[in-house]
C-alpha cells in the first residue's frame, strides 16, 4: 500500500488567486453577477479569438449546453449516436424526448464509425450526435457527406476537444453546432461551464435566448427556454484560464510523449494511437489492456488504485449497458463490438498540467512491473 498522495486521473488547473481577486471585486463593487455580465461578454470574445470560431454562446456547463444545442436545431425523432462516450451525450437526447439510435464505433479513433451510419438511418431519423472522443477529432468529412445525402443536422458533442484543430481549423467549425465542456476535469475549465459554438450570428441569438428563458425583452418571452447562462465568476475564472491553458497544453504533451516512451515495449499494454490531429489537446492518456498482459484491466486498474493511482476506465460501462436505455425499442444495438470490447480493456492514466514526468515514469514503472 502507498503512503504518498493518491494520483487521481486529472487534477483541475486554477489561475493564481491573486489574479482573480481584483476581478471579483469588481463583481463585488458592481453586483453584476450574472445575465450576461461584462465578464461573460469577454470570454465570448476571447474564445471566439483564441478557438477561431466566429460565435460562442456561453452555458453553465456542457450538459445542458448539449440539450439546448439539440432543441435549438428543432431535431426529432431518432439520432444517431455513439454508444462510447460520458452518459451525457445520450442523456442530452432523452432529456429532448428523442429516441438515440446506437451505432458502433471506429476501431482505431473510437469515434463514430462513419461506414455503419447509413445502415442505421431510418424514416425517423433527423440528425447524428457524434463524439470527438478523448479529443480526436471525428471524420468530420464523411460524416457531413452523410448528413447531406440524407438531410440529417449534426451537433458535435465537443466536450473533450477545446483548442483542438485538424487540416482545415478548428475542429469546432463542422456540423451545424459543436458543444464543449469546462468541467473542472477538462482542459480548460471554468469550474463548472459549457459552450456552444455556431455558424451565424442569428443562431447565436436564437441559443441566447434559448439559455435565457426565451426573453427578447423584459415582457416578452418567444420560446420555452432554459436557464443555461454562465454567471459573472465563472466567466472570470474562465478568462484568467485562457491565459495559462498554452503551457498546460504543451505540458500534457510532454506527459503522452512520456507514457508513450514508457509503454512502448511492453506487451498486453497499447495506446490510443489515432492519427494526430494537427493541434491536439492531450486530454486523456486512454491505454488497452490486452489478452497478453498478466493481468485483466480490471486488475491492472485495481492495482494501480491500491498503489494510489486513480485511472479511470472511461467509457466504461457503454451508456447502452444503463438501465435507462435497455428498453428504447429502436435503440436496440445491431453490432456494438468494436465498442464492448474497447470498454472492456481501457483505463485513462491520469493527465494534467501539474503532474510530474517523474511521477509518470512511477506510473510506467508500476505497469512494467507486473
Ligand atoms: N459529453 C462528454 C463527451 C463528456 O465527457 C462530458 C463530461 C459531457 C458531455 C458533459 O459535460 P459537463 O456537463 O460535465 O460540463 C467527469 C466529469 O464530471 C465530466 O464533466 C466529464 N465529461 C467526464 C468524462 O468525467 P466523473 O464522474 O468521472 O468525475 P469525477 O468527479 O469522478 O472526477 C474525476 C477525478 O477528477 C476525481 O477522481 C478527482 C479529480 N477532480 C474532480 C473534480 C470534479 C478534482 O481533482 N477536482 C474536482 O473538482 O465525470
Amino acid at each position: 500500500m502507498s503512503t504518498s498522495k493518491p494520483i487521481y486521473v486529472t487534477q483541475p488547473d486554477l489561475p493564481p488567486l491573486d489574479d482573480l481577486i481584483p476581478m471579483l471585486e469588481q463583481i463585488w463593487d458592481s453586483r453584476i453577477l450574472t445575465n450576461g455580465g461584462p465578464f461573460h461578454q469577454q470570454l465570448e470574445d476571447a474564445l471566439c479569438e483564441y478557438l477561431g470560431v466566429p460565435y460562442i454562446s456561453l452555458f453553465a456547463n456542457g450538459t445542458i449546453a448539449l440539450v439546448t444545442a439539440i432543441r435549438a436545431l428543432g431535431i426529432t425523432g431518432e439520432v444517431i449516436t455513439t454508444p462510447y462516450s460520458f452518459v451525457a451525450t445520450a442523456h442530452a437526447l432523452l432529456w429532448n424526448d428523442l429516441t438515440p439510435v446506437f451505432v458502433d464505433i471506429e476501431p482505431t479513433t473510437l469515434n463514430l464509425d462513419p461506414a455503419k451510419i447509413e445502415a442505421a438511418i431510418t424514416p425517423q431519423t433527423t440528425a447524428i450526435l457524434p463524439v470527438h472522443c478523448y479529443g480526436n477529432p471525428c471524420d468530420v468529412e464523411a460524416i457531413e457527406d452523410i448528413a447531406d445525402r440524407h438531410s440529417l443536422q449534426v451537433v458535435y458533442d465537443a466536450a473533450h476537444a477545446f483548442g483542438v484543430k485538424c487540416h482545415c481549423g478548428s475542429i469546432l467549425n463542422h456540423g451545424d453546432l459543436s458543444v464543449l465542456s469546462f468541467h473542472a476535469t477538462k482542459v480548460f475549465n471554468t469550474l463548472e461551464g459549457g459552450a456552444i459554438v455556431c455558424q451565424d450570428a442569428d443562431t447565436k441569438r436564437y441559443i441566447d435566448q434559448l439559455k435565457n428563458f426565451g426573453f427578447t425583452s423584459e415582457t416578452t418571452v418567444v420560446e420555452t427556454g432554459i436557464n443555461g447562462k454562465m454567471n459573472e465568476f465563472n466567466a472570470a475564472v474562465g478568462l484568467l484560464q485562457l491565459q495559462h491553458v498554452d503551457p498546460a497544453i504543451e505540458h500534457r504533451e510532454t506527459i503522452d510523449v512520456a507514457y508513450r516512451q514508457g509503454l512502448k515495449d511492453i506487451p498486453g499494454i497499447r495506446c490510443h494511437s489515432p492519427s494526430e490531429p494537427t493541434r491536439s489537446n492531450y486530454s486523456y492518456f486512454p491505454i488497452f489492456v490486452e489478452d497478453d498482459y498478466p493481468l485483466t484491466r480490471d486488475q491492472l486498474y485495481d492495482k494501480l488504485k491500491a498503489n494510489g493511482i486513480n485511472g479511470r476506465r472511461y467509457f466504461y460501462p457503454l451508456i447502452t449497458e444503463f438501465t435507462m436505455y435497455w428498453d428504447l425499442e429502436d435503440s436496440v444495438p445491431a453490432d456494438l463490438s468494436v465498442a464492448k470490447d474497447v470498454a472492456e480493456r481501457v483505463i485513462c492514466l491520469p493527465i494534467y498540467s501539474e503532474l510530474s514526468i517523474d511521477k509518470v515514469k512511477s506510473i510506467v514503472k508500476q505497469i512494467v512491473s507486473i
